[in-house]
């Protein structure tokens, strides 16, 4: 019996520091309801998809930061969002900014939930590979401050079994990583969720400028293929409070190849009706684990790579 789920990736325009939880969350909204009448099960939503992408700015006061996160989900501004989502019948993925509580510890995290058709979260993702720096750097043209903002995920990568296959998550520069798609892959994943907030230039690597679209799709397509398993990636895209980001806002198949790609920088919705099967060629035979991965004949992983030196 095939496995389908339609995936609704929802490109984010830019969100303005001056728009309220309630003016994206309304524009979060309208793309649900127009996921759910293009037939998706599922609605992925972007990274840090209720503000704007604060780390691109230095900020000092504590109550200024953590005006950018949740410190529960849902709470009142986001409630609408998981009411719509259990009168729709229809889960969703969201990337915000978490604010927890642990220990008695106030942590932050740049973080995801995937919540199912009946409103309750199945799962939550708190992103490890945190790019940037801790460092106001006053001369570059924007910040990347997630290192400042942020601790790295505590959660590890981890998969769910839900809308009829095994979902995992991941955000933003993680994708970058193998290591995050092959946990994943090895955990099983049919379907990876992301949201991504990427600048179209590199202050300190203008060399690499132009190769900014080719390497977010490069890293997905290969992470898919790779692992046997759909990638599901949308972008905060356009120029938001002075940064241009790039979108691309993708669906991968488990082959490697983009089955839809957004073709604007705003609010867009893409769509696709994944059929999860198509992840057996690939985790079946030509990425059998089991039968043809040896990790234990590559030679000891050292943790980083200086640890071994070269012969
Ligand atoms: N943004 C960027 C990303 O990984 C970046 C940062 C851009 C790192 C380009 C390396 C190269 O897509 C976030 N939010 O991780």
């Amino acid at each position: 019996m095939a496995r389908f789920i339609t995936v609704g990736a929802a490109q984010s325009g830019p969100i303005a520091r001056s728009e309220t939880r309630g003016d994206v969350i309304a524009r979060l909204i309208d793309q649900m309801r127009e996921a759910h009448a293009r037939g998706c099960d599922l609605v992925v939503f972007t990274e840090c998809a209720l503000t704007s992408f604060f780390p691109h700015w230095f900020m000092e006061d504590d109550d200024e930061i953590e005006s950018y996160f949740e410190s529960e989900l849902p709470n009142p501004a986001t409630q609408p969002l998981f009411d719509e989502a259990v009168k729709l019948g229809i889960g969703f993925h969201l990337g915000f900014a978490e604010l927890a509580i642990e220990e008695g510890e106030k942590r932050r995290f740049n973080s995801s939930v995937l919540v199912g058709s009946d409103g309750q979260i199945i799962g939550k993702y708190r992103k490890i590979h945190l790019p940037g720096h801790v460092e106001h750097r006053p001369g570059d043209p924007f910040q990347n401050l997630e290192k400042r903002y942020f601790e790295v995920g505590n959660l590890g990568f981890r998969t769910w079994r839900a809308f009829g296959g095994v979902l995992g998550m991941c955000i933003c520069n993680d994708r970058r990583w193998p290591e995050t798609y092959r946990v994943l892959g090895l955990r099983g994943a049919e379907m990876i969720l992301l949201g991504y907030n990427t600048p179209d230039n590199i202050p300190e690597l203008p060399e690499l400028d132009r190769l900014c679209d080719f390497h977010n799709q490069l890293s997905l397509q290969a992470g898919a293929y790779q692992n046997g398993s759909w990638v599901v990636a949308v972008a905060k895209a356009g120029v938001e409070e002075g940064v241009s980001q790039i979108g691309g806002t993708s669906i991968i198949a488990p082959s490697g190849e983009v089955v839809a790609i957004a073709e604007t920088m705003g609010d867009e919705l893409i769509v696709h009706r994944c059929d999860l099967d198509l992840t057996k060629p690939y985790k079946e035979h030509i990425f059998n684990f089991a039968k043809h991965r040896r990790v234990e004949h590559y030679g000891p992983i050292a943790q980083q790579a200086e640890a071994i030196p070269p012969d």
